[in-house]
């Protein structure tokens, strides 16, 4: 990576030494910390995501703009400091350079992640679920910047699938049109956030790491750049009621309409309604699917380190 690139870079020390010792290291993004989960529980949540990385004997690298650098890998306070806030600016990728160039707080969403995570050389990274082609984007063009970014940015993403609140039918087209490869651990179908089954299935199964790591570094090798979906289902006693969830979302969605909610307020708006609306059960469906899709982001990371380091 150019110097150039790097100057905007800081990585933590602990980051640091996994990188140059070539082992697993796992991104981790920050919107879900500052926009997606009420606060305490969210900080309290990246913390136990973090101890599971390393549990599983990878470093975890939670991402972050703060005081005009990308930040790989924060602080105890730093995570805390993001949590509490409530003003940190929501960073995909039209807003990197902005709140890298003014200083101002930063939280980075999955494209903004994954740009963070290609920069730093980090290949995997672990998120709840990833935006996508919301409902009724045929007239609000509402498509989430992540489907984009996994169209051209080199990092495998693990989620529970796409958040249940969007349109999982036209998000999957999407990937599709894009190359984006939609890869399925555990069942043959692509997650539904929130429930397992999105009754869609994924291109392809694959449950082990070692055989998932050689997927993407083959595809990488390829020259195939982009990024790669692993879907993983919420484990079955986290995972809501379907006609519940999707009641609820409908709801939720009518009264983001009605308030005139659009852009990028939508998502933190509409999963706020949904965590009030459930009385907290969905929110602690969100901990607990992101808590295992970090199982499986460590496992493929310790799988890569085993193939040594990466050839692109
Ligand atoms: N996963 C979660 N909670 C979240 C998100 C993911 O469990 O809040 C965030 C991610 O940062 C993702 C964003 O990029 O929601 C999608 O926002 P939008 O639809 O505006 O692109
Ligand atoms: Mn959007």
């Amino acid at each position: 990576m150019g110097a150039r690139v790097e100057s905007w870079l800081e990585r933590s020390a602990s980051v640091a030494a996994a990188q140059a010792q070539g082992r697993a290291v796992v991104a981790l993004e920050s919107t879900i910390i500052a926009h997606g989960m009420p606060y305490p529980e969210n900080v309290r949540t990246a913390r136990e995501v973090e101890a599971v990385i390393r549990d599983a004997g990878a470093e975890p690298a939670t991402i972050a703009i703060i005081d005009g650098k990308i930040r790989i890998g924060l602080a105890d306070e730093e995570l805390e400091m993001l949590g509490r806030s409530g003003n940190a600016l929501k960073v995909s990728r039209r807003d990197l350079p902005a709140v890298l160039a003014s200083g101002e707080l930063g939280a980075t969403t999955v494209a903004g992640t994954m740009i963070c995570a290609q920069l730093a050389g980090i290949e995997v990274f672990v998120t709840g679920g990833i935006g996508g082609v919301h409902r009724g984007a045929q007239e609000t063009f509402d498509i989430s910047a992540d489907l984009q970014e996994l169209a051209r940015t080199s990092v495998a993403v693990v989620c529970a699938g796409a958040k249940s609140i969007l349109d999982i039918g036209l998000t999957l087209e999407y990937l599709e049109t894009h190359g984006v490869p939609v890869v399925a651990c555990g069942q043959e179908n692509f997650a539904a956030f929130y429930t397992r089954d999105s009754g869609y299935p994924a291109d392809r199964r694959i449950d082990d790491p070692a055989q998932l790591a050689a997927f993407v570094r083959t595809k990488w090798s390829l020259g195939l750049e982009g990024g790669v979906v692993v879907s993983v289902p919420v484990p079955e006693d986290a995972a809501m009621p379907r006609a519940e969830i999707d009641a609820i979302t409908q709801q939720a969605l009518e009264e983001a309409k009605e308030q005139g909610v659009t852009g990028k307020a939508v998502t933190p708006f509409v999963l706020a309604r949904i965590q009030a609306l459930t009385g907290g059960r969905s929110l602690a469906t969100n901990i607990a699917l992101v808590k295992n899709n970090a199982r499986v982001g460590a496992a493929l990371a310790k799988a890569l380190e085993q193939l040594g380091s990466d050839s692109n």
